[in-house]
């Protein structure tokens, strides 16, 4: 902890740091809750520069997206120290600390917010929604020109899916015998997993600049109104699809399992969630969408929750070297709980089509 601290400091705080404990529930960096003798809270994070290669870019779209948004929160009377990221600056006025090969920031800590790391109602999950389709209008006319693009092919499920077959191909620690049955669904998937990426190639998707890690606990909630505050985990806005912020949020919330439940008959696709969402998400932005990006919103879904599950695996068979793990086969529990829902929504397209024609 000591080194945490002496990091810590390097940062234009109010006060010196005297605390730093883990925080969050993130599958990416490394999150402190850090205290100072002046009483004062942050979030000190140890940037993944395996997964993020170019800090300095990726702080970059940062400031470049807060700072709009601030923008538009002030305008609407809102307050923008509460409902978007802050950075705070290192004492030599740059947005990160570099310390050798490792890359550090911070941001100044949002309280009286809470996160939820599993769906527990579908009001919470309607309020998500909302926060994501405002987060979506916000940025509708953010210049995406503008944009370092943090990971490229982020969401480009064809090349997720070859990344998918170089894993097998290598088989880096002899994993791919024991998991023969998630390896044949995804080759069962491969023509699905083009669809999106050859609409938007074909033009008949727009892209625009889209948050790309909609799960819930990427939105702060109010602990006393329990209303959407703020959303965050910047890192990965850049340009994208609409149908995969939907999705992606569909994949992890549209149930009341944890992302790594191990009991498969706990994890079951709840359409309620579903038409909760799609209503709250088409509420705040469904106005902007074209007609094929409604159309496409419940294959936004199964895109989503697929290609999270083929990257679980993927991880897997790699040797569990980019998401972290906190046990044995956890990315393989966690691919297993989002084919398992890829299945349950597969058998009620007809019901997700419905919904989201109810709300257009
Ligand atoms: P990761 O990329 O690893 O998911 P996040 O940026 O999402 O990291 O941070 C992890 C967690 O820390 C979030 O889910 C949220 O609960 C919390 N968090 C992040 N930033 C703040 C902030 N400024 N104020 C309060 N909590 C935050
Ligand atoms: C990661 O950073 P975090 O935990 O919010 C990942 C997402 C995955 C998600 C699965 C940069 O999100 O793409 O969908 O885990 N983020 C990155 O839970 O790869
Ligand atoms: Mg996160």
């Amino acid at each position: 902890m000591e080194r945490i601290l002496e990091i810590a400091d390097r940062f234009d705080l109010e006060g010196r740091p005297v605390s730093a404990e883990s925080y969050g529930g993130g599958h990416i960096n490394d999150t402190f809750l850090l205290k100072t003798d002046a009483d004062r809270c942050y979030i000190l994070q140890g940037i993944n520069v395996s997964v993020f290669k170019n800090a300095e870019a990726l702080m970059e779209n940062i400031i470049l997206v807060t700072d709009f948004l601030k923008k538009k929160i002030l305008s609407s009377g809102g307050d923008p120290l509460r409902e978007t990221l802050n950075v705070v600056m290192t004492r030599d006025g740059e947005t990160y600390y570099k310390d050798g090969n490792d890359c550090w920031r911070v941001y100044t800590f949002i309280d009286g917010a809470v996160t939820y790391q599993t769906c527990e109602s579908q009001e919470q999950f309607h309020a998500s929604a909302c926060a994501f389709g405002h987060f979506q209008k916000l940025l509708a006319d953010f210049p995406a020109e503008t944009l370092f693009e943090s990971i490229p092919d982020f969401h480009n499920t064809k090349s997720r899916y070859l990344d998918f077959e170089a894993a097998v191909a290598e088989d880096a620690r002899g994993r791919a015998a024991s998991v023969q049955e998630e390896i044949a669904f995804v080759r069962a998937h491969k023509e699905f997993a083009a669809t999106l990426v050859d609409m938007q190639e074909r033009g008949e998707l727009p892209l625009r600049v889209t948050h790309n890690d909609t799960k819930l606990n990427n939105v702060l909630f109010d602990e006393t109104t329990g209303l959407p505050l703020a959303v965050v985990d910047l890192d990965t806005v850049m340009p994208g699809l609409s149908v995969n912020d939907f999705g992606d949020s569909i994949r992890f919330g549209a149930t009341y399992a944890a992302e790594d439940e191990t009991d498969l008959g706990k994890v079951n696709f709840e359409i309620e969630l579903f038409e909760c969402y799609t209503k709250g998400f088409l509420g705040e932005c469904g106005e902007m969408l074209s007609e094929n990006e409604k159309k496409m919103l419940p294959v936004g879904a199964m895109m989503m929750t697929f290609e999270c599950g083929m990257r679980f695996l993927t991880d897997y068979l790699n040797g569990d070297t980019y998401f972290k793990i906190h046990r044995e086969n956890h990315n393989l529990d966690r691919c297993r709980t989002q084919f398992k829902l890829v299945r349950d929504m597969e058998a009620s397209r007809e019901l997700m089509d419905q919904v989201v024609k109810k709300y257009c």
